[in-house]
């Protein structure tokens, strides 16, 4: 096996670190929060994207965001999960990365996120880059240190 110097591994493109796009769980735009809620919990994600048919990204939504959503001032509002859709609630302030970007942006980007989206210039959704994913080279990259040296 080839091993990597540190920097080379910084300068690793994420390409093919990647969970692609059709193996991303997601919502469309339209969806109710029943819906997305419904999904969420099925898929056990807590934030997943929000994306429209031509699968260009609008934003994130979770559970967190839904529940804050409905909660009124002494009950949950349970009605307002079939009449809200995912784009009143969703997240819109979140940081992508394109998929020519390298593993050291990600890996920034990384420690105050659990996942990125990775979007085209065009605004084409094309997976996400996740914690786990990073996580799993370092150690591999550590212990091939370890035992090399
Ligand atoms: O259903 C799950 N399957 C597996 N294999 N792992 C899971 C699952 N649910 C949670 N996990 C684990 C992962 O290690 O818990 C971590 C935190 O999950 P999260 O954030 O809070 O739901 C997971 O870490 P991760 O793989 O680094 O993923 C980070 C975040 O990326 C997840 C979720 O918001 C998003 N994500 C990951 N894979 C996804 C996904 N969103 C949609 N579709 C996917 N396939």
């Amino acid at each position: 096996m080839i091993s990597l110097s540190s920097k080379e591994l910084l300068e690793t493109s994420i390409k093919e670190y990647i969970i692609p796009s059709e193996k991303v769980a997601h919502v469309q735009v339209g969806n109710s929060l029943e819906h997305a809620l419904l999904l969420l919990t099925r898929s056990g994600y807590s934030s997943i994207p929000v994306l429209d048919p031509s699968f260009r990204l609008h934003g994130l939504i979770s559970s967190r965001l839904i529940t804050d959503h409905i909660l009124g001032l002494e009950r949950f509002e349970f009605e307002k999960l079939e009449e809200r859709k995912v784009e009143n609630v969703m997240s819109t302030d979140l940081s992508t990365i394109s998929i020519d970007s390298t593993f050291k942006e990600a890996f920034n980007l990384l420690i105050d996120q659990p996942f990125l989206c990775v979007v085209s210039s065009e605004g084409h959704f094309d997976g996400i880059m996740t914690r786990r994913v990073v996580l799993k080279e370092l150690k591999k990259h550590i212990y091939q240190m370890i035992h090399s040296g």
